[in-house]
């Protein structure tokens, strides 16, 4: 062999080396935990997560915490023993978690929040909050009330189905709600309570509502579909009509709000997406990478009414 050819196919055998075939690359590994299974929104993204991580190839651990921190908690914990590449996870409330994320930060394994924040004064413990602006929701059921106002006489006594106690959605679904209706000091809530964003406790809840005020009550504002399907039932029960006795405004815009409004059964529901699987996975294929991803990853939403549902319906996904 010539000393040129030879020089040739060490070069060859350098490049056939360092090009790592598909199946020797190593997976990438990540932790989600997710809340529960408390809603149509939840399976969505549930879903969605799932089916984007068997797509992109990603190694998927999955932890149900049946809406409990508690377990939340030992579910990142087992990820950090796992020595998983990245952890992701949709706190079920909003404080309370600085001791774990300080254990994934010296593991060095980066976090990416989805769905719902967390509040804390260190900020480095986590990566990316990647999911809705809750405050904006809340300020769009608000301003379609309003609007909706200015069609209705005297007092407008609204009945509110919160979400879980101290999670994001429900105490930022409150917030910009409240923001708005005060511009009109004839609108009132007069009862406020928990439904546990599921459509069991919503139905339970609008019952004792309708109990204590009766006709009073002229709006029903529920901070997902579920509770307001829930509620729905109640007020039917009741000898009542959703939409003309009571105006329904929920959030979430699932496909159970489509067929209840196409169904006259709801006035309105404010969009919130849980299809975070493909940006999920792009923010992880990044930070892997070694590239810097932007801090807050915000889904973009619209508002849909019961004259757009049906036009609407054969689009949606989830
Ligand atoms: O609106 C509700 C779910 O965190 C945005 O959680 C999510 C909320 C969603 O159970 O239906």
């Amino acid at each position: 062999m010539t000393h040129r050819r030879s020089i040739l196919l060490s070069a060859m055998v350098l490049a056939v080396m360092s090009a790592t075939p598909a199946w020797a690359q190593k997976k990438i590994v990540v932790g989600f935990a997710q809340v529960g299974a408390e809603s149509e929104w939840r399976t969505a993204n549930t879903n969605s997560i799932k089916e984007t991580a068997a797509k992109e190839g990603i190694e998927l651990k999955f932890a149900d915490a049946q809406q409990k921190q508690e377990n939340q908690i030992k579910a990142i914990r087992s990820f950090i023993a796992q020595k998983v590449d990245v952890i992701a996870f949709a706190p079920v409330v909003n404080t309370g978690w600085d001791t774990v994320l300080k254990e994934a930060k010296a593991a060095k394994i980066p976090v990416i929040l989805t769905d719902r924040s967390v509040e804390t004064k260190d900020e480095s413990l986590y990566l990316s909050f990647l999911g809705s602006d809750f405050m904006e929701e809340g300020r769009k059921a608000g301003r379609w009330l309003l609007e909706k106002a200015k069609t209705m006489k005297g007092e407008i006594n609204v009945v509110e189905l919160q979400g879980t106690v101290g999670s994001a959605p429900a105490i930022e679904r409150k917030k910009g709600f409240e923001e708005i209706i005060k511009a009109n000091p004839n609108i009132k809530i007069i009862r406020s309570q928990t439904g546990d964003f599921t459509r069991a406790k919503g139905k339970e809840v609008m019952e004792a509502f309708l109990k204590a005020e009766g006709k009073k009550i002229n709006v029903l504002y529920a901070h997902n579909d579920d509770m307001a399907i829930g509620a729905i039932q109640a007020i039917e029960e009741a000898g009542m009509k959703p939409v003309k006795d009571i105006t329904i405004i929920s959030v979430d815009a699932v496909k159970g709000a489509f067929e209840a409004m196409m169904a006259g059964k709801m006035d309105v529901s404010v969009e919130c997406n849980p299809l975070l699987g493909p940006q999920l996975f792009a923010a992880v294929k990044d930070v892997v990478a070694g590239k810097t991803i932007p801090r807050r990853i915000v889904t973009q939403e619209g508002v849909y009414t019961m004259d757009m549902a049906a036009k609407e319906f054969p689009n949606r996904k989830y």
